[in-house]
């Protein structure tokens, strides 16, 4: 048995109190990871975890299984000290927003992520910055376990697969990636259910606004750079949700010359949320220097900036990578 898993069982299995938490504006990784984990430690190890998320739960989600267990941070105890504190796909501590308080307070706090820029901010850290998703690395947990996936767990991990691999395309998408997915298939998991209720549900506003964030697309540099901007008056006038941006930058790097594509949100005043897509080009350097993080080539970043100043300063910063 991995030592690392072990010792996470061990703890799992002393612990009284286990909170689980999602990173902020949760994606399916971090929501399937947190229900998949939550599932089985009532299913194996009869105790009760609470599964948390910190901002918007986004609906399209709700598909999968036991999605209603998902609490709001603000309806759970602070000062509460827990046995046990879980962060799943949680690139950086500040990622749990209010919780973070929570993880840092509990006896025994865990951090499983596959982000390459995760310092290792728990005392137990099981991080694969090679894996496609966090819901590899609990399938090989599990696995490790010698604990059986019922369908409900696994198909939660299949919308994490399905959901950080843009459905079985990014570089991510290994031998073992298919390999994990044909398990979950034979498990019952129905990959045509599974797309349809995660790509195919999109409110008919969602595909409208969509399309005219693409529309405004300004490209540069030939073509190569594509850049997409979202002010806070675009998502009122189509009574957007956060969930509608999801998506689109993908969209702009499917423009054949498109070497960096970014969405820029204005989140708040003076913030501006940035999403960025690259097809050969590292990113991470780019958005570290925002204080930002994530993959190599799909990382984000926040510019405590308003978004017209936002886009220019991250315009420069990536045309210098172009040069
Ligand atoms: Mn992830």
């Amino acid at each position: 048995m991995n030592e690392l898993y072990l010792k996470l069982k061990q703890q799992i299995e002393k612990a009284e109190s286990i909170v689980v938490f999602s990173h902020v504006n949760p994606d399916g990784d971090t929501l399937g990871s947190n229900l998949a984990i939550s599932l089985m430690i009532e299913k194996y190890f009869k105790k009760k975890a609470e599964s948390v998320y910190v901002g918007t739960l986004p609906n399209v989600y709700s598909y999968l299984p036991s999605f209603d267990r998902f609490k709001n941070v603000q309806s759970i105890d602070l000062s509460k000290q827990y046995d046990m504190a879980i962060a799943v796909d949680v690139a950086s501590k500040d990622r749990m927003v209010s919780g973070t308080g929570i993880f840092e307070n509990a006896k025994c706090s865990v951090n499983i992520d596959h982000h390459k820029t995760n310092i290792g901010y728990g005392d137990i850290n099981i991080i694969d910055g090679d894996a496609a998703c966090v819901g590899i690395i609990l399938y090989k947990i599990f696995k490790d376990w010698e604990l059986e996936i019922p369908k409900e767990v696994a198909r939660c991990i299949y919308t994490s697969v399905l959901t950080d691999t843009g459905g079985f395309k990014y570089e991510s998408t290994t031998p073992e990636v298919f390999m994990l997915a044909a398990d979950l298939v034979r498990l019952g998991v129905s990959p045509t259910y599974e797309f349809r209720a995660c790509y195919e549900t999109k409110p008919q506003a969602m595909v409208q606004f969509q399309a005219y964030v693409v529309s405004n697309t300004i490209f540069y540099n030939e073509g190569k750079i594509a850049f997409a901007k979202i002010t806070r008056s675009d998502m009122s006038k189509f009574n957007a949700t956060d969930d509608y941006t999801e998506g689109i930058v993908e969209v702009l790097r499917t423009s054949k010359a498109v070497e960096i594509a970014a969405i820029l949100k204005e989140t708040k005043e003076g913030y501006t949320k940035v999403s960025i897509r690259s097809k050969t080009i590292d990113v991470i350097p780019i958005v570290m220097d925002f204080g930002g993080g994530g993959h190599t080539f799909a990382a984000g970043c926040t510019i405590k900036k308003p978004i017209v100043i936002a886009f220019d300063k991250l315009l420069q910063r990536v045309q210098s990578e172009l040069k």
